[in-house]
């Protein structure tokens, strides 16, 4: 058995690439690399490598991680400006013994010496979008009110191939406005993603500040690897951890996974209206599904 399944309905020409790869024996490294630059190479994904929304300073800092199911092995960048394919740059990181997570400047030099693609990722789209969020919230201050986090598609996959490895990785340009310097989940290993190729991968999307607070993808993979089914690993964790946040503090952020363990089965739960997400699998062409909220 094979599969792959990632957060938003943007992943599912990534995972058809992917599936093409698991097909003809690629391994799950391979894979869920190939299908997570094909988002970050998009340029009209807003919130993912080129074409990501900028910082507050109208910079483009993107988070990356990707993990190795088989050996734990774990490779992450943050902050990181300039270059066309941080996932790629985390999997490079993931060989190192130490030193395998970079943030900013670090992880510029790490990539430059390792010959990555550099490129201005600030888009003329994204630019305009940034000039009118900097008018919005000039309203705002006149009285209209805006969510910090709005209209954001981190990508985020779990992948397995024919061998039984399984793989999570991610890649984000984090939150729109956010502060130079900000870390989401996404590259931290346990919140944003984590594989183990005898449990299960899981991968995060939503507002990063609370799915850390639940070190959800790990808890996930934990249920996955105390038996329970991807469906029920989802739903246990993110209702908990939103149920959690609500009764201390009266409301929980977005909080959406997706999931899938070595047979193949998979899983997502959401706490959102309107989270989509796309999977194929050896016996499944690759689907997209947009979730409503049932609780
Ligand atoms: C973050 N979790 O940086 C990311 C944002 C996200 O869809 O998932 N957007 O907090």
């Amino acid at each position: 058995m094979w599969g792959m399944i990632a957060t938003w309905r943007m992943a599912v020409e990534g995972i058809t690439k992917g599936a093409e790869m698991l097909t003809n024996s690629g391994n799950a490294g391979d894979a869920i690399e190939a299908a997570i630059r094909q988002v970050e190479d998009f340029p009209y994904y807003k919130s993912v490598g080129y074409g990501g929304l900028p910082n507050e300073e109208m910079e483009v800092e993107l988070d990356a991680a990707y993990m190795d199911g088989d050996t734990l092995d774990i490779g992450a960048v943050a902050a990181i400006r300039d270059f066309a394919n941080p996932v790629s740059i985390a999997r490079r990181l993931s060989r190192e013994k130490v030193n395998s997570m970079l943030v900013a400047e670090g992880a510029e030099k790490f990539a430059h010496k390792e010959g990555f693609e550099r490129k201005n990722m600030l888009t003329d789209r994204a630019r305009a979008h940034y000039k009118k969020r900097v008018k919005e919230m000039t309203a705002q201050a006149a009285g209209k009110e805006l969510k910090p986090y709005s209209g954001h598609d981190t990508v985020g996959m779990a992948c397995l191939d024919r061998m039984g490895k399984m793989t999570a990785a991610t890649s984000t340009s984090g939150l729109f406005m956010k502060k130079k310097g900000r870390v989401g989940d996404s590259p931290i290993s346990g919140s944003g993603f984590y594989a183990d190729s005898r449990k299960g991968a899981a991968s995060a999307t939503g507002l990063g500040e609370d799915l850390m607070k639940g070190c959800i993808s790990y808890e996930i993979v934990r249920l996955m690897g105390e038996g329970m089914h991807p469906q029920d690993a989802c739903e246990t964790a993110v209702y908990r951890l939103d149920r959690e946040l609500r009764e201390r503090r009266g409301e929980a952020g977005d909080i959406s996974l997706i999931a899938m363990n070595p047979k193949g089965e998979w899983g997502v739960a959401t706490n959102i209206e309107g989270f989509s997400f796309a999977v194929v699998t050896e016996e499944l062409e690759p689907t997209v599904y947009l979730v409503t909220r049932e609780r």
